[in-house]
């Protein structure tokens, strides 16, 4: 039943930011999945007769990469494999279930916030026993393989009934198919306080949660609309679809246009939210309101104490070097540590493993916590509406005591979407070669105090990860941040995050863009980006 199968290397299997992403004609090469999925397993060491556990966000693809990983982890010697239903898992559920049952790592078959459908993404991520993303030793490790495979070994098996609950044998493992909601709402049952949240409900408290037909949908519903008392029709969009509805799951404010509109509109819910493509992320809206995902890990982490999980408090807050540094001076006013990370959920694993840090957070809408090593977007949906029940006031009131107290980090990400990649890499290595000589001179009236290549010394492993992210730090405090992403699989996409702290509470209301006017004309003087990317305004700006 077990075959070796010849193969070729393909030269383009590099994890990026979370995983390997392509288009789906890509994958579709032939033994390309393939290939990926036997360098994981041959990066790896120890799993036989461990158990893996394989789950995807639904999309276009995911089952018939699901059926491949059963064969080959059958034919790899793994003992058993523990498979959402349908192939569904969110990425904080299979981070769970992984830990939960205590496995030896999964596979997640996402490209998250990317667009699905036969021309659209897809994407393979593998996370390690703790249930966090593979550190970049082990990613490395994988890519090191893609290049050298000649063979991978695969089971001819029929392909498994992954609709129906239940155990079967096939080429000697044992194949569950769990449900993929169950341990997960237990979970935030254990760290949320449900009775106050049914009584907020009752109270006739309306919410709004879109989860963009991607993975959410049947964890909102279950949690928010079955448990909590949410009345039907809550949950919106709430039946995953494999190219979600043909729009991009990117809870942000483009792709979520509509869900904005509504929270700003005169007859809006008491609060808005929405998660992306694996179910990680999540945007936060409260009525007329629009909550900055780096304000949102800030305010969560100020008042996670009134949540049950966290009673007894924080041990530290981390997030990645782009997000704002509002989360930081929480973490001061508590006397508690903050670390700053590259962009990406592989970083926070080691410290939040060490119990070093409670809550991690980035920009790009990804919150989370150590019940799970993933960021999580329903947990903070969760989290937000337990201090809004705790509190008894509404979203807008806690955003604006919370800026009265520490001052509010005006903060904007503008992306430059699939531009050229050397028009890209010209920018940024004309950027980095500039560096040494930007201190002390002045770009449209502001002063640059400080220019750097972000680089990252690991606390716990003692690893170096540089060329993180270009930092322009200004004088008082303000900082522009580029960098491209490693997310995006046509072009490149070059972000530019831009933030300035404002202490004076006069002038907490003004509009982000005007508010960080100065510093966009600074960052287009300093990287030159309208000559280069050849365009004069960005493709999204949240
Ligand atoms: C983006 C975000 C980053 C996030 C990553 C994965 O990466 O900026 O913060 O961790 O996506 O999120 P990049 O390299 O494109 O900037 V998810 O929800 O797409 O897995
Ligand atoms: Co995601």
């Amino acid at each position: 039943m077990i075959r070796t199968v010849p193969t070729k290397p393909y030269a383009d299997q590099k994890p990026g930011t979370s995983g390997l992403r392509k288009k789906v004609p890509v994958f579709q090469q032939e033994h390309y999945a393939e290939n990926f999925i036997q360098s994981i397993f041959d990066a790896l060491d120890g799993y036989k007769g461990k158990t893996l556990v394989i789950g995807g966000d639904g999309r276009f693809y995911n089952r018939e990469v699901i059926q491949k990983a059963i064969a080959m982890a059958a034919a790899n010697g793994f003992g058993k494999v523990m498979v959402g239903q349908g192939g569904i898992l969110s990425t904080p559920a299979a981070s769970h279930v992984i830990r939960k049952y205590k496995t030896f790592g999964g596979i997640i078959l996402s490209a998250s916030h990317n667009p699905g459908g036969p021309h659209e993404d897809f994407g393979i991520k593998y996370n390690a026993g703790n249930g966090g993303p593979a550190p970049e030793k082990l990613t490395d490790a994988i890519f090191a393989k893609t290049k050298a495979i000649s063979s991978f070994k695969t089971s001819d098996i029929d392909p498994i009934d992954i609709d129906t609950i239940g155990t079967v044998k096939a080429a000697g493992m044992t194949v569950e198919i769990i449900d993929p909601v169950t341990d997960y709402a237990e979970l935030m049952e254990s760290l949320f306080d449900f009775d106050a949240l049914r009584k907020l409900f009752k109270s006739g408290f309306r919410m709004r949660f879109d989860a963009m037909h991607a993975v959410t949908g049947p964890y909102a519903k279950e949690i928010l609309e079955n448990r909590l008392g949410a009345p039907n029709g809550t949950c919106r969009n709430f039946k995953p679809l494999p190219d979600f509805g043909g729009h991009h799951p990117d809870p942000n404010l483009v792709h979520a246009k509509h869900l904005y509109d509504e929270m700003m509109g005169p007859d809006a819910p008491d609060f808005g939210a929405a998660s992306d493509g694996d179910g990680d992320r999540n945007l936060i809206i409260g009525k007329g309101i629009f909550v900055t995902p780096s304000d949102s890990v800030a305010m969560l982490a100020a008042n996670a104490r009134l949540a049950p999980g966290y009673k007894d408090g924080l041990k530290g807050i981390a997030r990645s070097m782009p997000t704002s540094g509002a989360a930081d001076r929480v973490a001061e006013k508590l006397g508690i540590g903050i670390y700053e990370t590259p962009t990406g959920w592989k970083f926070f694993g080691n410290l939040l493993d060490a119990g070093m840090a409670t809550i991690c957070g980035e920009e790009s809408a990804g919150t989370g916590s150590n019940h799970v090593r993933e960021k999580d977007g329903l947990w903070a949906v969760l989290l937000w509406l337990n201090i809004l029940a705790a509190r008894g006031e509404s979203c807008k009131q806690v955003v604006t005591e919370h800026w009265a107290t520490y001052g509010r980090n005006y903060y904007s990400r503008h992306d430059y979407e699939e531009v050229e990649s050397e028009r890209a890499n010209a920018l940024v290595d004309e950027l980095r070669a500039k560096l040494g000589s930007l201190p002390g001179t002045s770009v449209n009236g502001l002063k640059i105090a400080n220019a750097d290549d972000f680089a990252y010394h690991d606390p716990v492993d003692g690893s170096t990860s540089e060329h993180q992210g270009i930092r322009i730090l200004f004088e008082g405090g303000s900082r522009v941040v580029f960098r491209l992403s490693g997310t995006g699989t046509s072009g490149a996409t070059l972000r530019v995050y831009i933030e300035r702290y404002e202490p004076d509470k006069a002038r907490h209301d003004l509009d982000t863009q005007a508010a960080l006017a100065d510093l966009i004309a600074a960052a287009d003087d300093i990287a030159g980006i309208k000559s280069h990317t050849g365009r004069n305004k960005p493709s999204v700006i949240t």
